[in-house]
């Protein structure tokens, strides 16, 4: 299989309920869809940067600029492609995980299309439909983010997480806490707090949570560690943990016991299956997090999530949570799950007329820079 084209759509969805968290509010989301053409046929994948740099240093500009000048580039001098081609091809350039992340699930996606398999069985995917939770980001008083959890609840989504950040945390945790006092709940700062926050951080074990997600800085090992130690809810990281590697160091210095896997925070599906793998192979359990993605990067986390040591909730939502209308066919909530596609690839189909409604912005990356093919030897002409 070898590259013939490749497009970077991009789309600003707005989302049904502005997303608040500790770094910021979200009106509108930045979509970045890749979309390549083979010889074998297509394949869409989706960038899970944001607009802004501020979830981490990855922003949607940036990844455009990095997939046009290196990453497309890389990938198309390759003559023999596939999905695991991408990683090796692109380890040149540093970070952008997100953009890497998005060309490699496109490829694959053209891949499995030709081979008529659906991506969760290529990554060894064990569930028909994965349990699902939903993500509440900051609401502007304690009464709406009761009256948005009720609404969820009653969706049929029975796991929780509330965003919190400092002057955001044990108020809101109370309120929805004594209106659901059985219901699975969690919180995500966001790296939102600093080492004096430790007292109030270990106060939070009164409301039973299921776990703490990232409260501190991405490089803020020692501390989580010293969290960890001193609270009995466990810890998890989202933002510290961009590979295997770092996962099996902040699991040596017990900085957490859970892991949070992003597809677009580690570098790409392949990548998240290893560090599935290295987790179970130590009884780490791991869970699926999300991006706020439209039904492309969505149908990649749901295929994702089908493994089974993936055993928390996924921070997988049905696409009505987000969207009035997405670019694929919904993703719908069948009680609290979420069925895995069965179609070839990521098993669902782009619409066309709604990117084109929504006003979305192609731009084509030329492939020049593939050397012309050798004409024909003059010696042999007749
Ligand atoms: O930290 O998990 C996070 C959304 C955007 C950026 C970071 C995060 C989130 C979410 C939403 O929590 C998860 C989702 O529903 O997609
Ligand atoms: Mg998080």
């Amino acid at each position: 299989m070898r590259l013939e084209h490749v497009e970077l759509v991009r789309v600003a969805m707005p989302l049904v309920r502005p997303f608040r968290t500790s770094f910021g509010v979200q009106h509108t989301r930045d979509v970045l869809l890749v979309h390549v053409l083979t010889d074998v046929g297509e394949g869409w994948g989706e960038c899970a940067a944001h607009a802004e740099p501020f979830y981490n240093e990855e922003f949607t500009e940036s990844a455009m600029i990095v997939l046009q000048r290196w990453l497309v580039p890389a990938v198309g001098a390759l003559e023999d492609l596939g999905g695991e081609a991408v990683g090796p091809a692109t380890l040149v350039v540093k970070g952008y995980r997100a953009a890497k992340a998005g060309l490699e699930m496109a490829v694959l996606d053209a891949q499995l299309r030709a081979t008529g398999m659906a991506l969760a069985q290529h990554l060894g995917g064990t569930r028909d439909a994965i349990d699902v939770g939903v993500s509440v980001g900051i609401t502007p008083t304690v009464d709406d983010l009761v009256e948005q959890v009720a609404g969820y609840v009653a969706d049929g989504y029975r796991r929780v997480k509330l965003k919190i950040m400092p002057g955001w945390d044990v108020a809101p945790l109370r309120a929805v806490r004594a209106a659901f006092p059985d219901l699975a709940l969690q919180v995500d700062a966001n790296a939102g707090y600093t080492a004096d926050a430790l007292d109030l951080l270990v106060s939070l074990d009164e409301f039973r949570l299921l776990m703490i997600e990232q409260p501190f800085a991405p490089e803020e090992l020692a501390l989580h560690a010293e969290l960890a130690r001193r609270s009995t809810t466990p810890l998890c990281l989202d933002e510290s943990i961009l590979s295997t590697t770092h996962a099996l160091m902040a699991l040596d210095m017990g900085a957490c016991a859970i892991v949070n896997i992003k597809v677009g925070r580690v570098g790409g599906v392949l990548e998240a299956v290893r560090l599935h793998d290295a987790c179970a192979a130590r009884g780490v359990p791991v869970w699926c997090g999300g991006m706020l993605e439209t039904g492309v990067g969505r149908a990649a986390n749901v295929a994702l999530a089908s493994l089974p040591g993936f055993t928390f909730p996924a921070d997988i939502s049905a696409s009505d949570r987000y969207w009035q209308r997405d670019i694929t066919e919904p993703f719908v909530l069948r009680g609290s799950t979420i069925a895995v596609p069965r179609g070839p690839g990521l098993g669902v189909a782009v619409d066309e007329g709604a990117l084109a409604a929504l006003g979305a912005v192609r731009t084509s990356i030329p492939l020049a820079f593939r050397a012309a093919p050798e004409p024909p030897d003059a010696r042999s002409r007749p």
